[in-house]
């Protein structure tokens, strides 16, 4: 337990190497994967996002810990492909078009990527036919799309205009999220799903898969 408390902590302050060193001290010890990405690596990001929240950390030190994180999930993400939980369904997720923000975006990759879905990540400012484009390449289940300015949050319906002209939108889920995203604009436009945070994105995520 201590062990799993010291990665966190390490995560934290934003130690990759050490937090790649005692997850892979962990996986030695035998302790279980999905306990140390829970307990170990998302708990340290919880913390993170919090201090962030209340101005205790900026973006320098998110990038960081978000750095760490990486280099722990480098030990942890082989372990949680082999042991799952795969087939999860395939995720196709990006920042929408004019956007550049992705920290929040990468964040609900990792973690969803952690539970089991493939994630084809597509990066920042993303136009709603490169969305449509790779879902249909990759035969994408879902679409996740992230918007943190007030003013891209428009593109999210332009996405889920172009999937429903294509004739894809029964196919293919949208779940959308980021900072000025709400419930009632998800409803408003159509969206199948809202998250407002990571770990609500992949309950979300699951519970659309599973209707
Ligand atoms: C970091 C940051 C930046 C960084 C981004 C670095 C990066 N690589 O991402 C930089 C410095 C580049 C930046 C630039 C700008 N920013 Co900025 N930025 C922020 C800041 C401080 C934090 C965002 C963040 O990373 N939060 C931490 C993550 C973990 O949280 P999150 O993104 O909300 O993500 C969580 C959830 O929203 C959700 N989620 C996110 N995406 C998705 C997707 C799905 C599918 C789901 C289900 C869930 C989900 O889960 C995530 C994890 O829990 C916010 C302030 C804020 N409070 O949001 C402003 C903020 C978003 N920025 C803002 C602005 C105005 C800008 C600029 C226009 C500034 C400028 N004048 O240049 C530019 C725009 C650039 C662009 N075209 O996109 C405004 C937006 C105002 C608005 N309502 O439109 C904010 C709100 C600051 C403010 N109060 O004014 N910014």
């Amino acid at each position: 337990m201590a062990d799993l408390k010291q990665i966190a902590e390490s995560l934290i302050q934003g130690k990759g190497p050490k937090v790649k060193e005692l997850a892979q001290k962990a996986v030695d010890g035998g302790e279980d994967v999905q306990k140390i990405l829970n307990e170990g690596l998302l708990a340290g990001m919880s913390v993170v996002g919090d201090k962030f929240k209340k101005n205790e950390f900026y973006v320098p030190e998110v990038l960081i810990a978000v750095r760490a994180m990486r280099a722990g999930m480098e030990v942890l993400r082989p372990l949680l492909a082999e042991k799952n939980i795969k087939g999860q369904g395939t995720v196709v997720l990006g920042t929408v078009k004019g956007n550049l923000h992705d920290i929040g975006k990468n964040l609900v990759g990792m973690m969803l990527e952690g539970v089991g879905f493939e994630i084809v990540d597509l990066g920042i400012d993303i136009a709603p036919e490169k969305f449509i484009q790779v879902a249909k390449e990759k035969n994408a289940d879902i679409i996740g799309l992230s918007a943190l300015l007030t003013t891209t949050m428009l593109v999210m319906k332009d996405v889920i205009e172009a999937l429903t002209s294509q004739g894809l939108r029964k196919k293919i889920k949208i779940i959308i999220g980021g900072a000025p995203v709400t419930q009632e604009y998800g409803d408003e436009i159509g969206a199948d799903g809202y998250a407002p945070d990571a770990a609500s994105a992949v309950d979300k995520t699951k519970e659309l898969l599973a209707t």
